[in-house]
């Protein structure tokens, strides 16, 4: 497309907002940016130097007032803005951000989509991706928007991006090299409508796909299988539950790799050699592995970095084993189906660190789980009175309050013996204690690493 004098309007002043403007200023693009919040509740929007012709917040333009040629939308918006639909039905073409942001970009795309997993094989695949020694970015539904992110690439850089069905809803020419769908379950259903039209979004991730690109698919989700017959691109399919006689997946406690036509089984790595734990992080390991491989990397380097790979931060991560005792730093857990899903990742005894402030959730399914995994429950910060009542009330055991943060890592500590796991997953948000759950996280680990430099006196 050329942009010079092209009308362009960016709903939404978001991060992906932002970029988008900020990638079309460059393109030399006369940029309008629209935003139902005001400009006080919009920060950085003052940074874009757009004037208040071009600098519409706090209400909804009036269409022709603009008269754009191309409408970006941020991955937020609904399609069922007026403003949108008015668009569509002249005709004007409507692009999701992520196909702003990679049209004309010319370095390779591994995107990754699905419902859960995402920004694990995400991040897995950028520390991968950096092993081939080209210049890596990821970006994406991770919290960074692409459109920022690909000013000056080449064709020998590469971009690993993380996509959400919103993104991929106005893809027009998106063309995603190595695409993975790792998953689906019912999500975002208040803006897809159905399981089917979600499914469908996430599914146009293959869409501009040719016979030279590659499509990873999770062969024990029905609905992700069985799109494998119909995709342009090669398909690679891995199983964390069935061996696989063509693609990835697990031969006894082996992640292997396996090719029917030449009858070979390559192994890669061993499942207890991964730092990721659980049945979910098999997927993302399998299906990180792929994109790695036709990135061009060998099984064995493939196998050092998913040996080195501690986990995204602050979910699930590994802070390391002291004195027999493996200790995770699960901060990001701050609702009880993140919680219920961490818990679920350990067979060993476990120590669990929750409690924060409450984001308005029931305890009580939660507390069953804990029954079920925790030999000892830690609980701290303002939802504690709340989740120690449902823990009596579910049956759990041992139940222990502290009365501050540092309280409770040591209470933790003094409950675990070597072969336990102590896990922080709060199933609520830091803000009663903290300003973020990054920051809780830190903490954590720094208060485990200090406890064990500098075991206390007794
Ligand atoms: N807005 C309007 N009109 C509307 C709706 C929203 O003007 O009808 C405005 C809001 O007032 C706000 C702006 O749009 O100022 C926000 O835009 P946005 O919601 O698209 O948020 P961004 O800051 O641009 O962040 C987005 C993704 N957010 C969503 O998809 C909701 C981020 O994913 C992503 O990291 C970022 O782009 C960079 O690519 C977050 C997310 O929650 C992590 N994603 C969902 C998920 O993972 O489940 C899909």
């Amino acid at each position: 497309m050329e942009w010079m004098n092209r009308r362009v309007l960016v709903i939404g002043a978001g991060l992906s907002g932002q970029a988008a403007v900020r990638k079309l200023q460059h393109l030399g693009a006369e940029v309008f940016l629209t935003d139902n919040k005001g400009i006080e509740q919009l920060s950085g929007v003052e940074t874009l130097g757009l004037d208040s012709e071009h600098l519409l917040v706090g209400s909804v333009p009036e269409f022709a007032g603009i008269s754009p040629d191309l409408i970006v939308l941020s991955p937020g918006v609904s399609p069922k803005l007026a403003l949108v639909q008015e668009g569509i039905t002249r005709n004007i073409p409507v692009w999701s951000e992520v196909e702003l942001a990679m049209h004309d970009c010319p370095a390779l795309c591994v995107g990754v989509t699905g419902t859960n997993g995402k920004t694990t094989t995400t991040t897995l695949i950028g520390e991968l991706a950096k092993r081939t020694g080209r210049s890596t970015t990821v970006a994406g539904n991770i919290g960074v928007a692409l459109s920022g992110q690909v000013e000056g690439m080449d064709d020998s850089s590469i971009i690993v991006a993380e996509l959400s069905s919103f993104q991929l809803e106005f893809i027009d020419k998106l063309r995603i090299h190595v695409a993975i769908l790792l998953n689906i379950t019912p999500d975002h259903l208040d803006r897809h409508g159905t399981l089917e039209d979600y499914f469908q979004t996430k599914a146009r991730i293959f869409e501009n796909q040719t016979a030279t690109d590659l499509a990873i698919l999770n062969w024990d989700d029905p609905l992700v299988r069985d799109l494998g017959a119909n995709l342009k691109s090669r398909v690679l399919y891995f199983s964390p539950t069935t061996f696989l006689q063509d693609g990835i997946s697990l031969w006894h406690d082996q992640i292997v790799f396996a090719v029917k036509e030449t009858k070979t089984m390559i192994p890669i790595i061993s499942r207890n050699e991964l730092q990721l734990r659980g049945a979910h992080n098999l997927e993302n390991v399998m299906a990180a592995a792929g994109a790695a491989r036709a990135l061009g990397l060998s099984w064995t380097e493939i196998a050092e970095g998913l040996r080195q790979f501690k986990g995204v931060e602050h979910r699930e991560e590994m802070v390391g084993t002291f004195e027999g005792i493996l200790f995770v730093n699960d901060s990001k857990g701050t609702n009880t189906d993140a919680a219920t899903k961490a818990l679920l990742a350990f067979d060993e005894p476990m120590v669990l660190l929750a409690g924060g402030k409450n984001k308005g959730l029931d305890f009580h399914e939660f507390m069953k789980v804990v029954r079920n995994k925790v030999k000892s429950l830690v609980l701290l910060g303002q939802a504690a009175d709340e989740m120690e009542q449902a823990a009596r009330d579910e049956g759990v055991r041992t139940i222990i309050r502290a009365a501050s943060f540092e309280d409770g890592v040591e209470k933790a500590i003094a409950e675990a013996v070597p072969g336990d796991v102590v896990l922080l997953s709060p199933a609520c948000t830091s803000w009663d204690m903290f300003k973020s759950y990054e920051e809780r996280g830190e903490l954590f680990k720094e208060l485990v690493r200090r406890h064990y430099r500098e075991p206390i006196q007794q």
